[in-house]
């Protein structure tokens, strides 16, 4: 099951292929064939030219992993930092030049494991950035570890018996935190993840967007069409209330027979952690504007 774009935005896409084309570096790929990280970096291409970004208005932050490795094929202001650290340096960024979009990406391993700390102060915080978590439920680029959305029972390269514990839910933990945007999207359905991207583009505040994604190579329990033939969209269900954070908890239980995807979450009441700071009070300035250059060949 996908979700078709409108004509209307088609068109506009289409209109604007020129853009699209100017991200791309032309580098060596390294993902393999079929991996979900194409259908990510598609998706998110086209919701930048959609919402009218042009390389001087964003900054991306790479992790380490398959994930990480998109760095190369993007031309744009990026940085490919340490593993489970992109939280915490996009974090920086953001609150230095609140003009500019930040966005940063990182795999399970990286965000539910190494990282995990920056992710739960990083909403917490509500610190002003996209932040996208690659699930493809395993530690690709070290060529396919359990990681902590790992299923319990499949076997990976470093449990051949199969794991032993069961998972983190992303989406429950990420919900337990009050957080004020949270949405899920899928590697293999480009069309619904460039509006997801979208929306969460627009959040002011962290936006938490979670991908489902297939590693062709090292997880084969939960491919492309095992996710294609159980993903829902949170947009058929009457009366879903996307503000109500009870009903968000409700609704992302289920890992393996009903799989929302969409806008699961937002709360736009809450300030983001740059809002927040008295000193930054009616200043049209930015940080990094307003750094001063101090001659210290005296000192040297
Ligand atoms: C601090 C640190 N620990 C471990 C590694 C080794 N390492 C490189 S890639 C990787 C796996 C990444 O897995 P994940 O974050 O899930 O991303 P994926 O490759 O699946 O996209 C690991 C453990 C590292 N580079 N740095």
């Amino acid at each position: 099951m996908t979700k078709k774009m409108d004509k209307k935005t088609r068109d506009e896409l289409i209109a604007k292929a020129d853009k699209l084309l100017k991200y791309e570096t032309g580098k060596v790929i390294t993902w393999c064939g079929n991996c979900g990280n194409y259908g990510i970096q598609n998706a998110f291409m086209r919701a930048l030219v959609l919402e009218g970004l042009e390389r001087k208005d964003f900054a991306l932050f790479f992790d380490i992993g398959c994930s990480g490795n998109g760095a190369d094929k993007f031309e744009a202001n990026t940085l490919h930092g340490l593993h489970g650290r992109t939280i915490s340096t996009a974090a920086g960024a953001a609150l230095a030049n609140d003009k500019m979009k930040v966005i940063a990406f990182a795999g399970d391993g990286a965000t539910f494991s190494e990282g995990v700390n920056h992710l739960v102060h990083g909403v917490r915080n509500n610190f002003p950035l996209v932040f996208v978590h690659h699930n493809n439920e395993n530690y690709g680029l070290t060529i396919g570890q359990a990681s902590a959305t790992t299923r319990c029972g499949v076997k990976m390269n470093g449990t051949p018996d199969g794991v032993v514990v069961e998972p983190i839910n992303p989406l429950q933990f990420v919900l337990s935190l009050d957080p004020t945007f949270v949405a899920r999207g899928f590697s293999g359905d480009v069309d619904h993840l460039t509006e997801l991207f979208r929306l969460a583009l627009r959040h002011k505040g962290f936006a938490y967007l979670e991908i489902l994604q297939s590693c062709p190579t090292y997880n084969r329990t939960t491919p492309e069409d095992w996710y294609a033939s159980r993903v829902k969209y949170v947009e058929d269900l009457k009366d879903y209330d996307c503000h109500d954070i009870w009903a968000a908890r409700k609704l992302v239980q289920d890992m393996d027979k009903e799989i929302y995807l969409g806008l699961i979450y937002e709360n736009n009441g809450r300030k983001d952690f740059l809002s927040l700071q008295k000193s930054r009070e009616g200043r049209e300035t930015s940080l990094v504007e307003e750094v001063r250059r101090y001659d210290v060949r005296a000192l040297i």
